[in-house]
């Protein structure tokens, strides 16, 4: 299952978000425990359909639950043109979503070296972006495993939207190694097969350093060989050798014949299994009008891929290390 209808549960979820500290950012860690505690609470079929694609995934890489209790537009505030977000901003509906059903997951996670540490993200358009940034709107922001070079990397990004573009117009691409696989020969399975290869790095991890080059190593297939995890990243992703760019090269193509396409709209979640899947956003045109463009993004960890070693929290906050 790929999509989940969740409208039929608006008032149980509305319910489970009053039981949450109405001002998260205060207290995060309290806030991230209230949700861990009304996550177990989730409507039975719900709450299994999240707990079987956490234990094995599935085949698209992704589940969307759509019908999310959302505000009204009027009701919302503007859309945020600054990051993060005040600490004293009321709790919205899409982030009590992504706090409950991230808890159901893992562990929300802070980068200290992305958007100081936050563990909540607005996603929102900015005049100017880096052409890498999830503040980028009229280009295509490239497919990328989210911080796929990182050895903290997260299990799960997880993209809750209080507004759509005004056209309606942006999509989520999201690409799934298990669509991908059969359109990949045997031959080129076995060279991306644990394989190193160079990958530079996210502009918040460059240490301020305008281009430290190539500093992670990146695995594009490894784990299981019959069922391999993915590290790929359109833009960062640097092969030298000519054998290793030819088979990144049959990657790509067969990662963008299986892509599927998310138009996310109020009330929606989409989770991104980011350890099986290379995601994207296609262009579209901000008006600048206060009613731009507006998702919320969490990070996950669970204990898949020694993500975790014991101990942790969820709100923790972690530093960069580069895979290697
Ligand atoms: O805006 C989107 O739909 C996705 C942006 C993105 O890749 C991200 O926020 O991680
Ligand atoms: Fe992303």
């Amino acid at each position: 299952m790929t999509v989940i209808d969740c409208s039929e549960y608006s008032a149980h979820l509305l319910g489970l978000t009053t039981r949450l500290p109405q001002i998260p950012r205060k207290d995060l860690y309290g806030f991230l425990d209230a949700a861990g505690e009304a996550a177990a609470d989730l409507p039975e079929d719900l709450g299994a359909a999240l707990d079987d694609f956490n234990a094995g995934g599935n085949h698209a890489g992704y589940l969307l639950l759509r019908g999310l209790p959302v505000e009204r537009d009027d009701d919302l505030p503007d859309t945020p043109t600054s990051t993060p977000a005040p600490v004293d901003r009321p709790l919205q509906r899409m982030e009590a979503m992504l706090g409950i059903v991230g808890r159901r997951l893992g562990l929300h996670t802070g980068y200290r070296e992305l958007r100081s540490g936050s563990v909540y993200h607005d996603v929102y358009p900015s005049p100017g972006a880096h052409h890498l940034s999830s503040e980028t709107s009229e280009t295509l922001l490239e497919f990328h495993t989210e911080m796929a070079y990182h050895v903290l990397q997260p299990n799960y990004v997880m993209l809750a939207c209080s507004r759509a573009d005004h056209e309606r117009k942006a999509a989520t691409l999201v690409s799934s190694i298990r669509r991908a696989l059969p359109l990949i020969p045997d031959e080129v399975r076995s060279h991306l097969y644990e394989r190193p290869m160079p990958c530079c790095v996210d502009v918040a991890f460059r240490g301020g350093v305008e281009d430290p080059g190539a500093i992670a190593d990146v695995r594009p297939f490894y784990g299981d060989p019959q069922d391999p995890l993915l590290g790929y990243d359109r833009e960062l992703l640097a092969p030298r050798e000519p054998a290793d760019v030819e088979a990144v090269s049959v990657l790509s193509k067969a990662l963008d014949e299986v892509s599927e396409s998310v138009r996310l709209t109020p009330g929606d979640m989409v989770i991104i299994d980011n350890f099986r899947t290379t995601h994207a956003r296609t262009p579209f045109s901000p008006r600048w009008d206060g009613k731009d463009r507006w998702l919320h993004r969490v990070y996950i960890r669970t204990d898949r891929g020694g993500q975790l070693s014991g101990g942790e929290r969820a709100g923790d906050v972690v530093d960069f290390a580069p895979r290697r």
